[in-house]
């Protein structure tokens, strides 16, 4: 007997009902490899190990779950109206990682609508994939129709611009229709791909990892290459210089998921951020994404972030960090210190 078609609308009401803005669905037919395989054989995701592995279920859902026909795709918005970042004594923590880690959000939503599918067919089979998993979220949210792949790599839509995180269920089971994938809207548009202060575009819509300040700040464990230590100057953990750039972003977007809003070290100055001690860290980093650059990361970034602040306090920081204990950060520190020298 062939498994039950579920109702794409009781789908996406479910979805909706465990706090997800964003729904769509698409079928789960494998997606073009070429663009990830180029990608690969390229290096421009060389520092990214974890996206060398598992490669055929990154393209196949049904290398994933067995008998996959759907997929849906679903999305959080943060960071819309909040303008921090236009604080200039505040360092740039990128707005996804101000507030509550994203991971944890899409993780309990999903594993709520996970129960609400089950209710629906008891024998689904559901993968859920949020950033780390084996899924790529943004060409399933462009199939799903929540919005399109911008130049600058990012998912952008119509209605909350590219300030929202993604996730994804596969699951064994067709749906009675599906949304239509979103066609890309950026024209002739290229004020991300201008935007980018290091370059980090070989190709619109297509990211060198190893250029991006987002890569370097947030999963670089080491020294950050020299070459790209002046651009990071006012910004201590990722970036949103080429989302800032888009004019989908601009003004009148609906506000973002208040669980998200920001906390207390997402808007903390980088002279603070240099001087915190580990237990300050890990108390303040807990439940959000600025844990991941980890301690001395995330100092490292701060030191490079004050190169260029003349100001006494932040003179001060840099010369306490210079004889700081890791490596990554005195050296950053010093760095720093002769900054424009
Ligand atoms: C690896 C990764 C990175 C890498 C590489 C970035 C990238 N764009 O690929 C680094 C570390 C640099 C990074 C940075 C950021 N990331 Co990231 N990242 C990922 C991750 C884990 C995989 C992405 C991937 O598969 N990349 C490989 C490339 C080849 O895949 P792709 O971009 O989907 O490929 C498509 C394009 O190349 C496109 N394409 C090909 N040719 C052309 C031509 C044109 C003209 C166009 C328009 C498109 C296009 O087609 C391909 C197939 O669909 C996803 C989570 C996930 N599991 O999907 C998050 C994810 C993409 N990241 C996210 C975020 C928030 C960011 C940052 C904004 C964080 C920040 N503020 O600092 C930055 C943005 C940097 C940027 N401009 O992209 C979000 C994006 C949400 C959204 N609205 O789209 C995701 C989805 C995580 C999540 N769960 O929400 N990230
Ligand atoms: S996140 Fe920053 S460094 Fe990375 S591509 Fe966008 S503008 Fe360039
Ligand atoms: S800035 Fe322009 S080119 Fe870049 S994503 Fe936005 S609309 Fe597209």
């Amino acid at each position: 007997m062939s498994p039950p078609v579920l109702s794409a609308d009781a789908v996406v009401a479910a979805a909706r009902a465990c706090r997800f803005t964003l729904v769509g669905v698409a079928p789960a037919a494998p997606l073009d490899p070429a663009p990830f395989l180029h990608w690969l054989a390229a290096g421009w995701g060389s520092g990214l190990s974890a996206m060398h592995r598992r490669v055929a279920q990154r393209l196949d859902p049904g290398a994933i779950v067995p008998g996959a026909r759907s997929v849906i795709a679903l999305g959080i918005p943060y960071g819309a109206g909040d303008e921090t970042a236009s604080q200039p004594e505040l360092p740039v923590i990128a707005r996804y990682a101000r507030g509550r880690d994203y991971h944890l959000a899409h993780r309990d939503r999903m594993r709520a609508l996970r129960r609400r599918l089950l209710e629906m067919d008891p024998t689904v089979n559901t993968y859920a994939c949020v950033d780390a998993g084996v899924a790529m979220e943004k060409a399933w949210a462009e199939r799903a129709g929540l919005g399109w792949i911008g130049k600058h790599g990012v998912l952008v839509s119509r209605q909350h611009g590219s300030w929202f995180t993604l996730s994804v269920m596969v699951i064994d089971r067709s749906l009675d229709r599906y949304h239509q994938p979103h066609p890309r809207l950026c024209g002739d548009c290229d004020l991300c791909l201008r935007a980018c202060p290091t370059g980090a575009f070989p190709l619109p819509g297509v990211v060198d990892a190893r250029l991006c300040l987002s890569c370097q700040t947030v999963e670089n464990h080491e020294s950050i290459p020299v070459a790209l230590r002046a651009a990071l100057a006012g910004r201590a953990f990722g970036c949103d210089v080429c989302q800032e750039a888009c004019p989908y972003n601009h003004s009148g977007l609906p506000p973002g998921d208040p669980r998200q809003a920001p906390r207390p070290l997402g808007l903390m100055s980088a002279a603070k951020i240099a001087t915190l001690t580990r237990d300050e860290f890990i108390r303040l980093s807990a439940g959000t994404p600025m844990a991941r650059a980890g301690y001395h990361g995330l100092r490292r970034n701060a030191a490079l972030a004050l190169g260029s602040d003349a100001r006494p306090s932040a003179r001060a920081a840099l010369e306490q960090l210079s004889r700081d204990a890791s490596p990554i950060v005195s050296e950053a520190a010093q760095w720093a210190l002769g900054y424009g020298k």
